[in-house]
């Protein structure tokens, strides 16, 4: 393995954008951003923001609400258009910084740039579409209709796994719905959500529309939690996270749009396409170092074919290359920090503890250059049971359970005896039972003969039970958590006319 090595560039302070402007923290502190595959390397330090802070943001995002709401939305996506090919026109910049701060593979971050780019697209479409409802009054002369109307100031809080796709799952759409925002990025990834407002400022987006905060949950998080201004929180991260966003918001009645764990499947049955089904749970499993919300983290396997799919699953997992994601060998990068390493062999632990088999891997590794960085090995648990640990909380990092059924019924029914309820695939030839599956599975996202992971922009995101909260992002679902509904009535009679009242009208 080759990690980033020699002289790095001098220490950057990167700012918050407030109202237009690059300011600092009234804290005057920063934290420091450096990379999961070799923390010598300091990628730059940025601002440990306060609630004063996050005050002038809501308070700039207030004020630029009462213009940029009456922009015609067409003309908004003029400027997200621009922004879109920004990023495009800078794909390459962005996924490296992305691999620095972050640790996936290049090709993984060149694929969340580019999902930026196709959110960007999509949604900047929207702006000449909105629809609403014209509906036949019950009355003579007079007309009937519903519109989308924007909310007003809205709180993005965003993960570090998906650094810049998932911010622009929700920013795009919350502005072309003609909200304006405040973006609190994970304090893991910030770079990558700097890159992002830099582009939406040079696109042309007015001051005070955008903001970015830089600073940790408890300060940043919790100050926007408690502003009565915040209409809208957008929140993706852990379950347990997610149920305290839910509570806090409570009180000021803000809607509140959350996406959160997932223990995801993968089913084989015995008529399964065996190579296929090995490279699915491959991707799946190990990509982006299986800290992916949609990772296949279970795979539940008919019996007749448990033991071939597992032998060559072991074998390929134990081939993969690990290493720096800026080097172009490297099929698998570090997790993203020390918490989450220790957090991974921690449930290799309790996975040996329950009884688990540790088909391969289990080990961070440490030797040589790894030593600088978060690694750790591929790893697959065989013989689990659908009741233990590691079949049922998420991990989030390169740990697979792997189970055995004797049915289609069984796979089923282990696949939905999880708390959480994002996605999950089939790997079968057998048509009726696909269907079956894809009817029954208690997710928000199904795959046939392809992994849990990849979903498309243009269709919904979300999962079901303790996974989301009933909305969706991504495709048009994504209006109806950033816009809510006007109805209008039209009385061009000149008379009173009274409705319920008035009906026999004939
Ligand atoms: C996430 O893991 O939080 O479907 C999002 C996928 C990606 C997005 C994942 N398009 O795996």
């Amino acid at each position: 393995m080759s990690v980033t090595s020699g002289q790095f560039p001098p220490k950057t302070t990167y700012r918050n954008f407030i109202d237009g402007a690059w300011v600092p923290s009234a804290s005057g502190e920063v934290f420091e951003n450096r990379n999961p595959a070799n923390s010598d390397d300091l990628i730059g330090v940025f601002q440990k923001s306060t609630a004063a802070d996050v005050e002038q943001a809501v308070d700039a995002a207030r004020r630029a609400y009462r213009h940029w709401r009456l922009v015609p939305a067409p003309r908004r996506a003029e400027l997200l258009f621009r922004a879109a090919q920004l990023i495009a026109d800078r794909k390459e910049a962005l996924a490296r910084d992305m691999t620095r701060e972050m640790g996936k593979i290049l090709d993984e971050t060149r694929g969340d740039v580019q999902e930026a780019i196709d959110m960007t697209y999509f949604m900047a479409g929207e702006g000449r579409r909105q629809y609403g409802q014209t509906v036949p009054s019950e009355l003579r002369d007079k007309f009937a209709m519903s519109i989308r109307q924007p909310l007003g100031v809205c709180a993005v809080i965003t993960p570090w796994n998906f650094p810049m796709a998932i911010p622009s799952w929700k920013i795009i759409p919350a502005l072309v719905c003609g909200n304006t925002v405040v973006f609190k990025p994970a304090t893991l990834t910030p770079l990558s959500a700097l890159n992002f407002v830099k582009i939406l400022e040079e696109a042309g987006v007015p001051p005070g529309v955008m903001n970015l905060v830089t600073g940790g949950g408890e300060e940043v998080g919790d100050a926007l939690l408690a502003d009565d201004d915040i209409r809208v929180v957008s929140f993706t991260g852990s379950t347990d996270v997610g149920r305290t966003v839910s509570k806090r918001a409570a009180p000021s009645f803000k809607r509140v749009h959350l996406e959160m764990g997932g223990k995801n499947v993968i089913m084989i049955l015995e008529d399964a396409n065996l190579d296929l089904a090995v490279e699915g749970c491959l991707w799946g499993g190990f990509g982006t170092a299986g800290q992916r919300c949609t990772a296949a983290s279970r795979v539940v396997v008919h019996e007749k074919v448990y033991r071939q799919f597992l032998d060559q699953f072991v074998a390929r997992a134990r081939a993969l290359r690990v290493g720096d994601g800026a080097d172009p060998g490297a099929q698998m990068g570090p997790v993203v920090s020390r918490g989450q390493l220790n957090t991974v062999m921690k449930y290799v632990e309790i996975g040996q503890q329950e009884g688990a088999t540790l088909a391969c891997g289990g080990h961070a590794l440490t030797d040589g250059a790894y030593g600088k960085g978060f690694f750790h090995e591929p790893t697959i648990f065989s013989d689990v049971a659908p009741s233990m640990r590691i079949a049922q909380e998420e991990i989030f990092g390169p740990v697979v359970s792997v189970m055995a059924c004797r049915s289609f019924e069984e796979a089923v029914a282990i696949g939905n005896d999880v708390q959480y309820g994002l996605s999950a695939s089939i790997y079968t030839q057998d048509l009726n039972k696909a269907f079956a599956a894809m009817r029954d599975l208690e997710t928000g996202i199904f795959y046939v003969n392809a992994p849990t992971i990849g979903a498309e922009v243009h269709l919904p995101f979300g999962g079901t039970k303790q996974t989301g909260n009933g909305h969706r992002e991504a495709g048009t679902a994504a209006l109806d958590v950033f816009s809510e509904w006007k109805s209008i009535y039209v009385d061009f009679s000149g008379r009173l006319q009274r409705a319920q009242i008035d009906t026999a009208d004939l």
